[in-house]
């Protein structure tokens, strides 16, 4: 078999045919499901007279083809392993087919497939060709309607897309004919089938249309819909104040299923969902899951606009419809709950994961111009990233300018699928900015770094600030061009500790401006400056980008408490731990003793004594960078040294603020019943944040916090926590009747069991890899069900400590799951392979061995997606 060839950008051709409307009837069976199409077909003006009909087709068995009503012979057709070719049709004509498909053995869970017995379907991107034989690209429109067939008794409930025009009975069987008036893409189709259950509610949109919303479940489920529905509802009422869009249909419909390769799917009117992504219970659910569950109904549901109304004319485009729903989802949630927290984490989780795929073998543009599988390319760039630039053009353009540039754009493009340039041309048509520079941070891969320097002139009462700007090269990259960097910034007076008015070129710009950086190389002069600032740089993470600047630990310290942007007051007390955990890693490495800095002692002790009132934002400045982001800012990531070094300055954080730590966690617990407001996760996580630090000491007083906090079981946040806490302490004796007790209660459970696995293989003991062998045979665990897989093998890689075992044993593990995965899930497969290819970072003996394991895998017979991700890795 021949290597996988990639597709490119500059190849795009329009479609040579377009289908106007498409009528698909299915009858289930679960492993033998017909599915007969009727396409009506036109030719596309501007392709050639002569242009075959070239439909994609995977897995599927012909059954009968036929055109206006004439059956098609063997002869007329020529079928291949991934098309249905027809040399001469019509201008304009009906083509009739029938395949059959068998969802019982389809494991990779695209296309139509079987979840806990309930038929769905998963087709973006390219999963519709797994149902029928059809142009499967996102440039072709149709309006469906779609007739279910089904068992009565095994799936009494028939969903499709659009609104439900008739139902009925026939032979012992039941059926349903949906139908969905807007023009969508194939990748937009969706059907559901089985014995479901409901929970209805309704809303009016500004316009007095009355939708019902529903979301179905399993029946054990019904009590854990409460959040999705009053988030969906929330979503709406937003979508429609700040943006001005509406609901387009009299039903949307959610609902959840087990096995699922992603969080959810927007398929128009029915949106599927993992059932990790739309359930929770206070009893099941942690905060961060409700905050969770509350993001992706948004995202899902303001698709609708940005996504299915106005769709991509191609996948390269994918970042048109993710990147600005991300960004529509983030400011949601900033609205709706903490903007600064939600900020700090997503940029938290941004610099972490994102800049390590930008450094990595797999480092892609926002649009990539080439693809091998684009299930691929679900990535962090072309969603966060993509994210990160959109709000850079809001910044840029200011918010009124960039709203007319959205209605817009969802005005022109209504019914199209559009590109990137359609996207920002609306935007320069609203602001009348010229956005030519800036289109390059569409095209190329890598995070820029920015040194930045500056000096006062106390004479002259100037501040020069210098910015220099430089993008790594990347695979296939080598090149880059300067980018238009957006810096927010304040000058913060060291004496009078406020933010000074900026005057640049005469120009005030008042105490917070954003300059404009455009070339390699830039100085600004702020004029008029009348004490010695502290620069507070890249405020709310204006760009994304590495910002450089040297700061001395005293202005660090400084800009921790005196900083007005609550974003910039938690990242300089991220630089100050960053710098002092440098300090520690170095002795580690020299096996020196490690000294305590005390600067941030004084800094966490100014903190706890109450100068920050925000509690979630507190509770978010008193947690230390994580592994994963220490050692990003490592060229060669010493695993053990960064371990040694967190663990070190925990605990002497914890033993020098143990008073405080014990009254910070007793002013915080509280016996409220639970909700999930703003305020109670505020408390809970700062009073968590206290108990994680007494646990790092272990002494009497965290532990009987902890064992206490999980036997009064009020909430899942707080027993997940304390059961993290002890599992993950040296009281084993503690910690295996709280397993169990907690693994019996929840057995029944599979969405809390995810959590009883990824509890056990994130402890940082060098014991995991057994652990982990040992839960793959636990009854709860499959293979095949995409939520075990992360909770169990995917937690365990990032368990830096023991996946990076210096035997080899955790990459020789994930190897072998990626192996078997394979050939069941591709898609999950590419994904789960990640940290084995950031082989570059690591010592030469850990290079060795995840090379060979990477090499392993490359002998075995590989799907696309393993193929693509693999190559690149040992290119
Ligand atoms: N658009 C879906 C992505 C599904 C793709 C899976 N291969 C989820 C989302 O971004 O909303
Ligand atoms: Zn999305």
């Amino acid at each position: 078999m021949s290597d996988p060839q990639p597709v490119y950008l500059s190849d795009y051709q329009p479609p040579d045919y377009l289908v106007t409307h498409t009528e698909l009837t299915f009858d289930l069976d679960p492993t033998a499901t017909r599915v007969k199409a009727r396409l009506h077909i036109e030719r596309n003006p501007a392709a050639a007279l002569s242009a075959p009909l070239v439909l994609d087709g995977e897995n599927l068995t012909l059954v009968s083809l036929g055109l206006d009503g004439t059956a098609l012979e063997e002869r007329d057709y020529v079928v291949s392993d991934t098309t249905l070719r027809i040399e001469h049709v019509p201008e304009r004509f009906c083509l009739e087919s029938e395949v059959e498909i068998d969802p019982n053995s389809n494991t990779a869970l695209e296309g139509l497939y079987r979840s806990s017995g309930m038929y769905c379907t998963q087709c973006e991107a390219e999963g519709f060709r797994r149902i029928t034989y059809y142009p499967d690209r996102p440039d072709v429109m149709a309006t469906f309607k779609v007739t279910v067939i089904g068992d009565p008794a095994r799936e009494p409930v028939l969903l499709a897309n659009g609104n439900r025009v008739e139902q009925g009975e026939r032979d012992g069987r039941h059926f349903a004919v949906w139908e969905d008036p807007h023009p969508k893409p194939c990748y937009l189709f969706a059907l559901v089938a089985g014995d479901l259950c409901k929970t209805s509610d309704r809303f009016t949109t500004q316009s007095g249309r009355e939708v019902a919303l529903e979301i179905w479940v399993e029946e054990e489920n019904l009590d854990k819909t409460g959040h999705a529905m009053a988030s969906l509802k929330r979503a709406m009422a937003w979508d429609e104040t700040t943006y001005g869009r509406e609901y387009d249909l009299d039903l949307f419909m959610i609902v959840a299923v087990n096995d699922f390769n992603m969080g959810a799917m927007e398929n128009k009117g029915l949106n599927i969902f993992n059932s990790a992504a739309v359930l929770t219970h206070p009893d099941t659910a942690t905060d961060a899951a409700f905050q969770n569950v509350e993001g992706i109904v948004a995202h899902e549901y303001f698709h609708n606009w940005s996504g299915n109304r106005v769709t991509c004319r191609d996948w390269f485009q994918l970042s048109l419809k993710e990147g600005f729903t991300v960004f529509r989802d983030q400011c949601f949630s900033a609205d709706t709950n903490s903007a600064p927290v939600k900020r700090i984490q997503d940029v938290s989780f941004f610099r972490t994961a994102q800049f390590a795929e930008d450094a990595g073998p797999t480092a892609h543009p926002v649009r990539p111009d080439h693809y091998i599988e684009i299930t691929n390319f679900y990535t962090l760039t072309i969603y966060e990233k993509g994210a990160e630039v959109v709000r850079m053009l809001c910044n840029l353009i200011g918010w009124e300018a960039f709203r007319r540039g959205a209605d817009r754009y969802f005005e022109r493009f209504d019914g199209c699928a559009a590109t990137i340039e359609d996207f920002v041309g609306c935007m320069e048509d609203a602001s009348g900015e010229r956005l030519d520079q800036f289109m390059r941070w569409y095209s190329q891969a890598g995070t820029p770094e920015v040194d930045a320097f500056g000096e006062y002139d106390y004479v002259h009462g100037e501040y020069r600030l210098t910015l220099r700007q430089r993008t790594p090269a990347t695979p296939g990259q080598n090149e880059k061009l300067p980018l238009h960097v957006p810096v927010r910034l304040g000058l913060v007076g060291t004496k009078s500790g406020q933010d000074l008015t900026l005057t640049l070129d005469g120009e005030s710009l008042g105490k917070e401006g954003v300059i404009h950086l455009r070339q390699a190389e830039q100085t600004f002069v702020f004029e008029n400056v009348a004490e010695a600032p502290v620069p507070s740089l890249l405020r709310g993470f204006s760009a994304p980008v590495l910002l450089h600047y040297p700061y001395s630990r005293e202005e660090l310290a400084f800009l921790l408490t005196h900083d007005s942007d609550g974003f910039n007051r938690w990242d300089a007390g991220q630089r100050l731990s960053m710098l002092a955990l440098d300090d520690l890693i170095a002795a580690h490495r020299n096996g020196v003793e490690k000294v305590m800095d005390t600067r941030v002692v004084e800094a966490f002790r100014t903190l706890l004594d109450g100068e920050v009132s925000d509690k979630a934002v507190l509770a978010e400045m008193l947690t230390l960078p994580t592994e994963a982001y220490i050692a990003e800012q490592q060229r060669i990531v010493d695993v053990d040294a960064i371990h040694a070094a967190r663990e070190f300055m925990r605990q002497s954080l914890a033993v020098a603020l143990r008073d405080e730590f014990i009254a910070t966690y007793e002013a915080n617990a509280s016996d409220e019943p639970y909700a999930p407001t703003p305020e109670q996760i505020a408390t809970r996580s700062l009073k968590n944040v206290a108990l994680a630090y007494l646990m790092a000491i272990e002494d009497a007083k965290g532990l009987e916090l902890c064992q206490a906090q999980f036997a009064a079981g009020r909430n899942m946040t707080d027993v997940r926590q304390a059961l993290t806490l002890l599992v993950h302490s040296d009281r084993q004796d503690l910690a295996a009747p709280a397993l169990k007790t907690f693994g019996e209660k929840w057995a029944h459970d599979s969405l809390v069991m995810d959590q009883w696995f990824t509890v056990q293989v994130t402890r940082p003991q060098p014991d995991v890899l057994e652990r982990v062998e040992y839960l793959m045979d636990h009854p709860a665990f499959s293979i095949k069900n995409p939520n075990k897989v992360r909770a169990l093998i995917g937690a365990f890689t990032q368990n830096r400590v023991n996946f990076h075992r210096l035997d080899g044993q955790g990459y020789r593990l994930l190897a072998d799951v990626v192996i078997e995965l394979n050939r069941l899930n591709p898609e999950i497969a590419a994904r789960l392979i990640t940290p084995l290819t950031r082989w570059q970072r690591f010592d030469e003996s850990r290079q060795a061995l995840m090379r060979q394991e990477l090499a392993r895998i490359k002998k075995e017979p590989l799907s696309s997606n393993v193929y693509e991700v693999v190559e690149k890795a040992l290119a």
